[in-house]
């Protein structure tokens, strides 16, 4: 396996999509940092722990030293209090981004979510520079996020690619991830994509299969390169069997961004 660079600092490396990147970016660095909340235990010698809470700036300057590229995959993965928001993406998003630049990090990919566009319908077949509809505080936290990895590549020429992951899990689980299902294995030829291309400037991808039902338009980001393999109509007998259709004007299914969108306000809870 080629080598890409020499140490990758990986956030959220304990949750569901770090666990799944840990050992595919292993092979493809010297050095693998792994940042989570709590300590993690190492599985080779080339891992290196950065126990931190991405809302403390010195923690997250120290972690980003002597760093190639990131792989920001923490912080809150759904709706939250707005304090929640605010500590673990919003503030964790900006010491990301201020400690890379203080350590001259390169590049940045980074988690953005189908939350950032939530409110659009299912209808509407999105390009990657659409505007934002968030659909709840966790999906401003994202827009917020967009925007700062804008400003600090037309300020600072740190490169990113934000990728708006929909739904990357083993399997889709309902009738709505046949449209945003994302596989493992894509997610990773994703991430390698994104780490090779030579030149991304500040690329926005939809984190998708190749799912017949897609509501995404990756063309516009042709150069990154990403061809998925996977699609989730493959597992549609499964969902037939085992999982009850919605009803077509129903919120769950009628918007991009599903439950998230039919919930209400989180602070009304
Ligand atoms: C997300 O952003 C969440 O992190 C994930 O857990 C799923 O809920 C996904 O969106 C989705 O909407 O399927």
């Amino acid at each position: 396996m080629a080598i890409l660079c020499n140490r990758i600092l990986l956030t959220g490396a304990a949750g569901g999509l770090g666990t799944q990147l840990r050992p595919f970016l292993r092979e493809r660095c010297n050095h693998l940092r792994l940042s989570h909340l709590r300590p993690i235990e190492l599985a080779d010698p080339s891992e290196e722990m950065a126990t931190l809470d991405l809302a403390d700036f010195s923690k997250v300057l120290e972690a980003t030293r002597d760093v190639d590229a990131i792989i920001h995959m923490g912080g809150i993965s759904k709706e939250n209090t707005f304090e929640s928001i605010l500590q673990g993406n919003i503030r964790g998003m900006y010491n990301i981004y201020e400690a890379a630049r203080l350590n001259n990090v390169k590049r940045i990919i980074w988690g953005s979510s189908v939350h950032a566009v939530g409110y659009h319908k299912r209808t509407d077949v999105l390009q990657t520079d659409c505007v934002t509809r968030p659909d709840s505080l966790y999906g401003v936290s994202k827009v917020f996020g967009e925007g700062l990895a804008q400003y600090y590549f037309d300020k600072f020429g740190i490169e990113s690619v934000t990728i708006r992951i929909g739904s990357s899990f083993p399997e889709p689980s309902d009738w709505r991830m046949l449209s945003t299902w994302l596989s493992y294995n894509d997610l990773k030829h994703l991430i390698e994509r994104c780490l090779i291309v030579p030149k991304v400037d500040h690329t926005i991808v939809f984190g998708c299969s190749n799912n017949d039902q897609s509501f995404w338009d990756n063309s516009k980001v042709g150069y990154l390169g990403y061809k998925p393999k996977d699609n989730a109509e493959d597992f549609r007998p499964n969902l037939e069997s085992s999982v009850t259709k919605p009803p077509y004007d129903d919120t769950v299914i009628s918007y991009q961004g599903g439950a998230f969108v039919a919930a209400g306000h989180f602070e009304d809870k």
